[in-house]
């Protein structure tokens, strides 16, 4: 065991919205890593494409847990199953199992495990993630790699926007009132972490999906 030692304190960044820096340190980090590379092996990053446009994102996903999140002509939804090989997504790992118990006390058990990788010319643009038919228990993500500029606002696309850097290792949970809030990524900072040595960031996503 090594010595206790305090880590930064958490932030809000909008009602109900934390932002825990550093919440894994880097051999947390590294194992995580591990388990998403196995994840991949099994079930390969897929290029998910806008409905209606058919406009491909920059970010490429795949998923864990029983449930996955898709996009594609016919829409945005969870299917328990990928949609290229078709086959079952893989289990959860219990380091996320554990984190969602560390951010989100009390929730029922996540269904869901989303898994962005952006390589370095990648952004998310403003969304709400409401794809889910429980909005009670929070979202929760970790980010692996690169720092990425995260910018939040509130459940009116127009309304004000903060942004931060999301560093590797930081956990975000949009809970209450921000559990609706539009959010996305602007950019990311290539080179700013040694973590992945192809370098990009991979952020997941928990989710709780049925009510
Ligand atoms: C990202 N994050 O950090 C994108 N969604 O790459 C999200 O879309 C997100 O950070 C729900 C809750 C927290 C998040
Ligand atoms: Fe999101």
């Amino acid at each position: 065991m090594g010595a206790a030692r305090p880590g930064p304190a958490a932030l809000e960044i909008a009602p109900g919205a934390l932002w825990q820096r550093e919440a894994l340190d880097r051999a947390a980090q590294e194992a995580l890593v591990a388990d998403i590379r196995a994840i991949l092996a099994e079930a390969p990053l897929f290029t998910p494409t806008m409905p209606r446009t058919a406009k491909p994102f920059s970010v490429r996903m795949s998923n864990c847990g029983p449930l996955g999140w898709v996009s594609d002509a016919s829409g945005y939804r969870y299917q328990p199953f990928h949609p290229e090989t078709r086959r079952p997504w893989p289990p959860l790992p219990r380091a996320l199992e554990a984190l969602w118990t560390r951010f989100a006390p009390g929730a029922p058990p996540p269904e869901a495990c989303l898994i962005n990788y952006y390589a370095p010319d990648a952004r998310m643009s403003l969304h709400q993630d409401r794809d889910e038919a429980d909005f009670t228990a929070p979202v929760l993500s970790v980010s692996l790699g690169d720092t990425a500029l995260f910018r939040i606002g509130s459940d009116s696309r127009r309304g004000a926007t903060r942004s931060v850097r999301l560093g590797s290792g930081d956990v975000v949970v949009l809970g209450g009132e921000s559990r609706l809030a539009f959010h996305g990524i602007d950019r990311i900072l290539p080179g700013t972490s040694t973590l992945l040595a192809e370098g990009g960031r991979f952020n997941l996503t928990l989710r709780r999906v049925t009510a």
